[in-house]
C-alpha cells in the first residue's frame, strides 16, 4: 500500500516520533503551525474519518487520550491546545491515513480559517 503514514510506520521514511505504543504513534509535523505541532496516527491503516469501523472505536479514543498525554509531557496542557482532524478535501486533508493534528504552545484562533 501506498501511504505515506504506513512508511513512517515501518521506519522506511523517517519522522521524529515523540510517542508510541501499541496502538499509536506520534510524530512531529514536517510543517509545524505552532511551537508543538504532532501528528497521532494508528497502527492500523484507516483512510479517513468515513472508514471508522465499529472495531476501530477504541484506537480512536486512544489517539485522544495520548494527546492528552502528549500535552502534559510538553507542558502545555493547563494553558490548552487544538486537536483537529481533517476529512477529505473540504476538511483539507492531504494524507489519508487518519492523523489526529496537535497543536500547542501559542494561543489559537477561532475559526481556523
Ligand atoms: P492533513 O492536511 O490533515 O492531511 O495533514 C497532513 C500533515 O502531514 C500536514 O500537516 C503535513 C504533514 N506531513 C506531510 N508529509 C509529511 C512527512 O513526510 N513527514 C511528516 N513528519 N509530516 C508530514
Amino acid at each position: 500500500m501506498d501511504c505515506l503514514f504506513c512508511k513512517i510506520l515501518n521506519k522506511e521514511i523517517p519522522a521524529d516520533v515523540i510517542y508510541e505504543d501499541d496502538k499509536v504513534i506520534a510524530f512531529n509535523d514536517i510543517g509545524p503551525q505552532a511551537p508543538t505541532h504532532a501528528l497521532i496516527i494508528p497502527r492500523k491503516h484507516i483512510a479517513t474519518l468515513n472508514d471508522i469501523a465499529p472495531e476501530d472505536t477504541e484506537v480512536v479514543g486512544h489517539m485522544v487520550r495520548v494527546a492528552g498525554i502528549i500535552a502534559e509531557q510538553q507542558g502545555f496542557a493547563s494553558d490548552g491546545y487544538r486537536t483537529v482532524f481533517n476529512c477529505n478535501s473540504h476538511g483539507g486533508q492531504t494524507v489519508y491515513h487518519i492523523h489526529l493534528h496537535l497543536l500547542g504552545g501559542k494561543p489559537m484562533g477561532w475559526p481556523p480559517y
